[in-house]
């Protein structure tokens, strides 16, 4: 019997991940954690608070349910944690090393943790980034990311922990609101277009980044974490590909259903963070182990944020 906590439940991804993951395992089989107060969930399922960086909490709370899997979300994002390095170390490595630590103890039979495009830096190959290329990010999240990778390889050639690891682009989606990454323009654009007709972007008109809509993401998760163990050969963290764009290009998509809308290039601190990432990602390995490909280009996606989009901030566009 499959048991799975997530972490991080509330967030952009936890949000719509743990709605998955109940509709597959059933209600019963989901705990969803946070560290928000049980009056901000909005999932319906059993809910507990629990921060991450309080490992004691967090093996009796996977102890007392007998849980098999965790998908381990809570994390602070490259903007963010650009602003509060050590806070943003802390959060982002010592508790993935406590689990791992703890796994095999404890009776965990999978672990699903997130790592990200941001573990590619200068040196790496920046057009369709093979899943080998090298990894020496110039940002404190990308360092960090890099660090849980090895961790990860580590506990599984050493002690046989069954963890599993994707590099998710920038994530795009409606439902919940995305939390202080370099990304996060490619959200607020939708929301801004129809709002106001008009965005100021912080990053410049042709920086091309890895995306990809939710929808791709939670099935990429699911299908991996699904996936036989021995086709599992990456034991890091998997490339794998959803779209790329520009925010010129995103623009542009959208004025093609919002004709007057405009938009003002006006980069912060985030283009630097973003000037180190891929523009675009290979995922072959991906594609092969376990038969990974999205389904959402920019086109199709823009249609779908905009339809969804409208309808819940009740602003119409047609
Ligand atoms: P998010 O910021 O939306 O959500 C993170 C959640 O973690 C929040 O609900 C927050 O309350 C919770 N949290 C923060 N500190 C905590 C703590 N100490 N204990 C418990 N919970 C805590 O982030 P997200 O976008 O959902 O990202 C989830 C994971 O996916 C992260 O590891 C992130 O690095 C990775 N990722 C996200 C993206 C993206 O575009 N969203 C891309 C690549 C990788
Ligand atoms: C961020 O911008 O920090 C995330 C990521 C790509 O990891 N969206």
């Amino acid at each position: 019997m499959t048991k799975i906590l997530v972490t991080g439940a509330l967030g952009q991804i936890g949000s719509e991940l743990t709605t998955k993951l109940i509709e597959v395992y059933g209600k019963d089989n989901v705990i969803a954690t946070d560290i928000k107060n049980p009056k901000d969930n909005h999932l319906d399922v059993t809910y507990r608070k629990l921060d991450v960086t309080d490992i004691e909490t967090w093996s009796d709370l996977i102890k007392s349910n007998e849980i098999t899997e965790v998908y381990h979300l809570a994390a602070m994002l490259s903007a963010t944690a650009a602003k509060y390095p050590l806070k943003g170390w802390e959060l982002n490595t010592a508790p993935l090393l406590g689990l791992l630590n703890m796994a095999n103890d404890l009776g965990i039979e999978k672990i699903f943790w997130p790592s990200s495009i941001a573990v590619y830096g200068r040196d790496a190959v920046k057009d369709f980034t093979p899943q080998g290329s090298r990894k020496n990010p110039q940002s404190l999240y990308g360092i960090a990311k890099v660090s849980g990778e090895g961790f990860c390889e580590l506990y599984n050639k050493e002690y046989d922990v069954d963890v599993r690891s994707i590099r998710y682009p920038g994530l795009i989606s409606w439902k919940t609101l995305p939390g202080g990454g370099t990304t996060d323009y490619a959200v607020d654009i939708y929301y801004k277009a129809l709002e106001e007709g008009y965005y100021s972007c912080f990053l410049s008109e042709d920086t091309e980044l890895p995306m990809m809509y939710m929808d791709d993401a939670v099935r990429a998760t699911i299908e991996l974490m699904q996936a036989p163990k021995e086709n599992i050969s990456v034991h890091s963290a998997y490339n794998i590909h959803g779209t790329a764009f520009t925010p010129k290009q995103i623009a542009q998509e959208i004025k093609k259903h919002i004709s007057n809308f405009e938009i003002e290039y006006n980069p912060d601190y985030r283009q630097r963070i973003a000037d180190s990432w891929p523009h675009s990602i290979n995922d072959d390995v991906a594609n092969r182990d376990w038969g990974w490909k999205a389904e959402y280009d920019l086109e199709k996606m823009t249609k779908v944020m905009l339809e969804k989009l409208s309808d819940k901030l009740k602003k119409p566009y047609k």
